[in-house]
């Protein structure tokens, strides 16, 4: 049955198109740095966003419009996965992303979600061989059920601990049954409210553990997806103990797990913690750890996750920039965890939305692909930091340089060099000239 009957599968029609149901800027063809844009951009449709979420909001139910609405129990759990099939063939979105629950009803036992979960798998199953749909990255969720409010991984309670450790087993026999290419960790309330009821080295050592469970697992039974860690700094949680790449790396270093882990990097959660999005990336790159990325966007003006669709050209570009400096995503990709706002409460605002997301990032991604090519940043950059190219620079950077050879270096320096303008306003003049041209 066609969900989305009245949606033509959407084609690329260029940036002068009028079309709503269009692609401007999205051409999965189209070469660019030596890769197709499908190729680079590898985009995700997030289940909990598109085919589970209804628009409600802490001061309100649910708008949505939904074209399985009527259904109820496994009937709903599989009149999504229609629809979800639905869309990514209109859209031709090549990967999606799940947690547990967003798939399958969990009954009123740990034995009935299993089974709820392997008869939907059953059925996803058939859909990923007929359609080539491929699975970027699974999850449990473990943190909407109740039993959760003090945590998973970094709970209290250690029967909790338990149901935690066999949500995590089956989502990793999920993913290695539907080839997942990468298998998340968001901690959603891996946190704590108050430091004065919590024991935070214990907590922290319990998620090391789990991590490590999780790591042996997936050898056991031969699943080699990479492994992400999401990191947010608050919400639900006051305190969220992946606060932003940098602190995930740390504990993953402390906890010996850098080999198998790398980073799913989310915009909102990027600003939530204070940071650009480009930050973010430029951290975890850095030390060799960018997996993949959620993308949307925060506002401004309400300080909360509000994962819109992501439509912030300079953003994208600058994101755009590092995942090209990084040579790619590799197994990751970019997945929409993003919805609609709650009065765009439409089926067709689903469609609408994603082509946002998209054409956004595939203009980020030929912008930012010119702005590498005639490295606009990178000569600046060299010349920048030319000063340890030679001389006493040479020595720091070569390791020859000692607090005392520098001192004397300093004091015999009657005339040092003059310090240069950094010319940020002229760099972002020019970004702004490569996104307005082609
Ligand atoms: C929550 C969030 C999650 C993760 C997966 O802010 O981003 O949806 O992406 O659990
Ligand atoms: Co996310």
């Amino acid at each position: 049955m066609a969900y989305f009957a009245n949606v033509e599968k959407v084609a690329y029609e260029g940036v002068q198109s009028k079309n709503p149901y269009a692609f401007k800027f999205y051409n999965p063809s189209q070469i660019v740095a030596g890769k197709t844009m499908e190729e680079h951009l590898r985009f995700g449709m997030a289940y909990w966003h598109t085919l589970v979420a209804g628009g409600s909001d802490p001061f309100g139910v649910e708008t949505a419009s939904r074209p399985w609405g009527s259904y109820t129990g496994m009937d709903l759990a599989k009149a999504r996965v229609e629809g979800l099939f639905e869309l990514m063939d209109k859209l031709s979105m090549p990967y999606f992303c799940f947690h547990d629950v967003d798939i399958a009803p969990e009954g009123d036992s740990l034995r009935e979600f299993y089974n709820n979960i392997d008869t939907i798998v059953d059925m996803i199953e058939q859909h990923m061989k007929q359609t080539g749909k491929k699975l970027l990255w699974n999850t449990a969720n473990m943190f909407s059920n109740p039993r959760f409010m003090h945590g998973a991984a970094s709970t209290c309670n250690a029967d909790v601990y338990a149901h935690a450790a066999a949500q995590i087993k089956k989502g990793l026999e999920v993913g290695k049954r539907l080839g997942a290419e990468n298998y998340v960790f968001w901690g959603g309330r891996e946190g704590y409210e108050t430091l004065l009821n919590t024991d935070y080295a214990l907590e922290q050592d319990n998620m090391g553990r789990m991590f490590h469970m999780a790591v042996d697992y997936a050898k056991e039974i031969g699943f080699d997806a990479q492994f992400l860690i999401e990191p947010k700094p608050k919400e639900p949680t006051k305190h969220q103990y992946d606060f932003d790449a940098a602190t995930a790396i740390s504990f993953l270093k402390k906890y010996d797990l850098t080999d198998h882990f790398k980073l799913n990097l989310e915009a909102n959660h990027a600003t939530l913690a204070g940071h650009t999005f480009q930050h973010e990336l430029r951290v975890a790159r850095t030390e060799g750890m960018l997996g993949s990325l959620d993308a949307n966007q925060g506002d401004m003006l309400i300080g909360w996750d509000t994962d819109e669709f992501p439509v912030d050209l300079y953003a994208a570009t600058t994101t755009m920039y590092e995942v090209l400096q990084n040579g790619g995503l590799g197994r990751g990709g970019i997945n929409f965890d993003a919805k609609v706002r709650r009065p765009s409460f439409t089926p067709e605002d689903l469609v609408i939305a994603h082509v946002a997301g998209m054409d956004t990032f595939a203009k980020g991604l030929t912008t930012a692909a010119r702005l590498l090519e005639d490295r606009v940043f990178e000569d600046f950059i060299d010349q920048r930091y030319s000063s340890f190219r030679e001389g006493v620079g040479a020595d720091v950077v070569s390791g020859k340089a000692t607090l005392s050879s520098l001192a004397e270096y300093a004091l015999n320096n009657e005339q040092p060099r003059q310090n240069e303008s950094g010319r940020e306003e002229l760099l972002k003049a020019t970004l702004n000239q490569y996104l307005v041209t082609e």
